[in-house]
């Protein structure tokens, strides 16, 4: 019943009466009341005017199923749709579910991540109430050297709807983070099974720093969030809805014509160290090289200082600057 009453506010433009609320749903004014108090409590503002009845101000940051489910808009991703206030990982939920069975598209969604995870076994901070923390999972029929794709093609989805929703430009350190004046605000770890060969599902997770207003001292130099730049609250839920409908698109693209070639141009334009020195580490060791832009694979071209130029593959390598993170 909340949910209806909910839907039927959204959908109005204006003040409903608890009188229709009653005789539509078949209830007392007093269940009706019951129900407008909870969503107060989960956030809505709703005024309650006597003789005019209930009207719903603003839906701000709420992070909720039904938040998920009104932005989603998708045709496939983010229709089987789970949110969790907390959980372990996004990205563990998602290879679990995975693994028993869920179909493509299945996204998870969580407001807080207790063991949220980075690329190496490293940290991903997912605190309360201001990130987007979610994992989708694809269960498709390319080749696992391709995989190492999606998290290029999810690094473009995710700028385009950063864009549309808070009109912010973002930049993209190669392969997986998002940056905006040389922080951070995003980073995607993409993770693959595989059983016999064959790729039996991918799960890449986004992390989203949307509406922090401080990091942990650790990160204060590193990171970054939207709030911190737009100076106003974003809605994590029409962000995660913009994310799907974008992955959509780009996944399509990705899947027609089997590698990068459609975004490759669009990805380099937004290449925060394209044309700069970086420094490349691998297992091996670390070297010094310019940073040329991105093939249609996905691997970045690189000229050594002897003029050696190479592909360097995404995956066991790291990233920066000469002079720090980007
Ligand atoms: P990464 O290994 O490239 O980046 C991890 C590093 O980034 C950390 O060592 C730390 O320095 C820094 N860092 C940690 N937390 C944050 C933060 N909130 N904002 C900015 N910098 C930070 C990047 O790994 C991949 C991260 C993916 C996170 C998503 S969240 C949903 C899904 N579930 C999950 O467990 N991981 C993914």
């Amino acid at each position: 019943m909340k949910e209806t009453i909910l839907n039927i506010l959204q959908e109005a433009e204006n003040y409903i009466s608890g009188q229709y609320l009653c005789e539509i749903l078949g209830v007392s004014r007093t269940a009706v009341w019951k129900c407008i108090r909870q969503l107060q409590e989960e956030g809505y503002v709703i005024d309650a005017v006597k003789n005019r009845g209930y009207c719903l101000r603003e839906s701000g940051d709420i992070l909720s199923l039904h938040e998920l489910k009104r932005h989603m808009g998708t045709e496939w991703m983010g229709q089987n749709l789970y949110f969790h206030d907390t959980i372990d990982s996004t990205n563990l939920e998602a290879k679990r579910l995975a693994d028993s069975g869920a179909p493509e598209g299945t996204l998870v969604v969580a407001d807080c991540q207790e063991s949220g995870r980075g690329r190496l076994g490293r940290v991903w901070t997912s605190p309360a109430g201001c990130g987007l923390w979610m994992s989708m999972v694809l269960k498709p029929s390319f080749s696992a050297m391709q995989a190492s794709m999606v998290t290029l093609v999810t690094a473009m989805a995710v700028m385009d709807a950063i864009e549309e929703v808070t009109g912010v430009q973002v930049q993209i350190k190669w392969p997986n983070d998002l940056v905006i004046q040389g922080r951070k605000v995003c980073g995607i770890l993409t993770e693959m099974s595989m059983e016999e060969g064959r790729i039996s599902f991918i799960v890449p997770g986004i992390g989203i720093n949307v509406n922090n207003d401080h990091f942990p001292e650790e990160l204060r130099e590193k990171a970054i969030s939207l709030a911190m730049l737009t100076g106003s609250t974003v809605s994590r839920a029409a962000l995660a809805g913009a994310v799907c409908r974008s992955f959509e698109k780009y996944y399509a693209d990705f899947l027609e014509k089997g590698n990068l070639s459609g975004m490759k141009d669009a990805y380099n334009e937004r290449l925060v160290n394209r044309n700069q020195q970086v420094v490349i580490s691998d297992g091996a060791g670390s070297f010094t090289c310019l940073s040329e832009g991105i093939d249609e694979t996905g691997a970045l071209l690189v000229q050594r200082e002897d003029g050696r130029r190479e592909a360097v593959s995404a995956g066991e390598v790291s990233v920066r600057g000469v002079y720090g993170y980007v």
